[in-house]
């Protein structure tokens, strides 16, 4: 509920589409998101200016089971498809609830703006994936407006079994002109190309551009990412912990045509760059917690491109 006097509230829980439980944060200065309790699902994320800096499709269903086509999907227990489990695991397409009084954070953050979610398997879950877990995320916005996501994810089986599990946060940021992007902090490093049955190849020296479609995986990646939006003269800044991986995803033209709700044009205003643990598996023992964080800035493109220097950047902002 908004408070008397037309004040919003840092946290307000309300209705979003098709009826699904959806929670708006606000930072202060402006800046606000949207998580969707279905999937544990961030489907908006705008700066002071009220400009938005996710991409979510015009199509997107917002009707379970179908997940949200946009925004910050949580691919897990998996990234991708093995075995029997769904593509990108369940987690995007179960209703996660409100945890009031979280076990604490380590590194708490102050910002009033924040939201606590927690998904437990059903039976039903745990018939497809046979492990007791509690998966914690918080999403907060920093007083500069920054998207915070933090997951926390135990082993709480009683079995004494171990379990593995891959990860990603499959981040869709809305750009002006896919063309008019460039990506820096993964050249040099190795990547599994999804488009040539996942072989492995060493990227070259220079920053990653965009010209057709792309599916990569990058390995072992360094912890901060940019992407630099020239028309839009905007640099999103990425910054990952506990995550090693990147994945790099656009559709292009003929794929954007074959996924039902994606416009056949829209592949031209998003890129994925997600951050991600798939090369290695996360094992947990029961009693053992897994943390993988995720830092979004957006700033204006003053930032001096080849400096991947967090501090430069926000000086600079
Ligand atoms: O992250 C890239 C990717 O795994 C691609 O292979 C592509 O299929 C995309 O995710 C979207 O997957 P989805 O299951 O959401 O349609």
């Amino acid at each position: 509920m908004a408070a008397a006097g037309g004040d919003k509230l840092p946290v307000e829980v309300c209705k979003g589409f098709s009826g699904l439980d959806r929670v708006v944060l606000r930072e202060a200065r402006g800046s606000s998101a949207e998580v969707y309790l279905y999937g544990g699902h961030v489907t908006s994320w705008k700066n002071d200016h009220g400009e938005e800096l996710l991409f979510v499709s015009s199509k997107a269903a917002f009707k379970p089971p179908k997940p949200i086509r946009g925004g910050i999907p949580i691919c897990f227990p998996q990234f991708a498809s093995h075995g029997g489990l769904e593509s990108h695991g369940f987690a995007r397409n179960r209703v996660w609830s409100i945890e009031s009084d979280p076990p604490p954070f380590p590194t708490n953050s102050a910002s009033k703006a924040h939201v606590d979610l927690i998904l437990k398997p059903t039976e039903e879950d745990l018939k497809i994936w046979p492990h007791s877990f509690e998966f914690r995320l918080r999403v907060a916005l920093g007083p500069g407006g920054d998207l915070l996501l933090t997951s926390r994810v135990r082993n709480t089986s009683t079995d004494g079994k171990p379990f593995s599990f891959t990860f990603a946060y499959h981040t869709y940021f809305a750009v002006s002109d896919i063309s008019e992007v460039r990506v820096e902090g993964l050249e040099t490093h190795d990547y599994l190309d999804n488009l040539q049955s996942k072989e492995r190849f060493t990227e070259q020296g220079d920053a990653i551009t965009f010209e057709s479609e792309i599916d990569k995986i990058y390995l072992s990646t360094p912890t901060k990412i940019a992407i630099l939006d020239h028309e839009k003269k905007r640099t999103f800044v990425v910054r990952k912990d506990g995550l090693p991986d990147a994945v790099v995803w656009n559709p292009w033209d003929k794929r954007a045509k074959a996924i039902a709700d994606l416009g056949d044009e829209e592949y031209k205003h998003m890129l994925c760059v997600e951050a991600a643990a798939v090369e290695k598996p996360i094992t947990l023992k029961p009693g053992e917690e897994w943390k993988g964080r995720l830092e979004l800035s957006a700033v204006p493109s003053s930032y001096c491109s080849g400096q991947l220097d967090p501090q430069k950047v926000l000086q600079s902002s």
